[in-house]
């Protein structure tokens, strides 16, 4: 080793929360080669983070149509009284325009036109709400990376922010407007879509229509509804009560991988 004396502070830095590896295994990682070189360029990283961050651009499972569930659960709101979205549905969302600002070069306002015309997926998933129940749908949307490279993030952006038109009744804390928000793995995550059609009919209101997010390796309550406003930002500290979420900042976690 180059630097006997500092190998054992710079592997309790280096591994400080890599609970899984044996303390056996990490000597194996040191006296190798190899290993020196891997830990070296992780810098920092643990190699349990690292593995997370292969494994958060792996595909979420897919499903056959034989797999969709005839009776998805709404959840949440599901008939929005809020006056913004009861204008919009009047005229079934001709008048909807989804803003895409914050800490982008070109912010965007897009129709559900301009949306349908946009790079488009669809995909059978499962969708596993907190609670403890799954249901099973199509969706189709626009993919948000392609988007979000047509608005131009700047340096600066870290996070995109879900704002939605909803009100909802917190358990103990009373009203909030729903929220949320991912990172840029998941946003330019093949899967996530900006879904305007659910098993091949448009978005129904219950489940969030017009526009709803599927970010499809996370729980139920990141897949905002009824979106209104996209926006980018280097931080969510400064949001409503800066926990990134409606239900984060009600103490679920900010990050909720499935
Ligand atoms: N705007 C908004 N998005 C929301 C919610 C909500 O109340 N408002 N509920 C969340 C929760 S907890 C779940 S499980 C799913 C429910 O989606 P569904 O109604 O299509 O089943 O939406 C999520 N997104
Ligand atoms: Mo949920």
């Amino acid at each position: 080793m180059s630097a006997p004396i500092n190998r054992r502070g710079w592997l309790q830095a280096g591994l400080a929360s890599a609970g899984a590896l044996a303390l056996g295994a990490c000597d194996k990682i040191t006296n190798s080669k190899q290993g020196v070189a891997f830990l070296q360029s992780a810098e920092g990283l643990t190699r349990r983070a690292q593995r997370l961050l292969v494994d958060r651009k792996a595909l979420a499972r897919e499903f056959s149509h034989a797999d969709i569930s005839s009776d998805f659960r709404p959840n949440g709101s599901i008939d929005p009284q809020d006056p913004d979205y009861l204008t919009l549905k009047k005229t079934g969302f001709a008048d909807y325009h989804l803003t895409i600002d914050g800490l982008v070069e070109r912010p965007l306002s897009l129709s559900l036109a301009d949306l349908r015309a946009q790079a488009a997926r669809t995909q059978i998933t499962r969708h596993d709400c907190v609670e403890g129940w799954s249901s099973i749908a199509k969706w189709t949307g626009a993919r948000l990376g392609p988007l979000i490279d047509q608005a131009g993030l700047k340096p600066q952006a870290r996070y995109i922010v879900f704002h939605c038109y909803d009100t909802l009744d917190g358990p103990m804390d009373g009203k909030g407007r729903y929220y949320e928000s991912i990172d840029l793995i998941d946003a330019y995550h093949p899967q996530t879509i900006l879904a305007y059609a659910m098993n091949d009919a448009a978005l129904p209101v219950a489940h969030g229509a017009p526009l709803r997010l599927r970010v499809e390796r996370q729980l139920g309550y990141k897949q905002a509804k009824y979106i209104r406003r996209i926006e980018a930002v280097a931080d969510y500290a400064h949001l409503h009560q800066g926990g990134g979420g409606f239900w984060e900042d009600r103490g679920y976690e900010w990050y909720a991988g499935i």
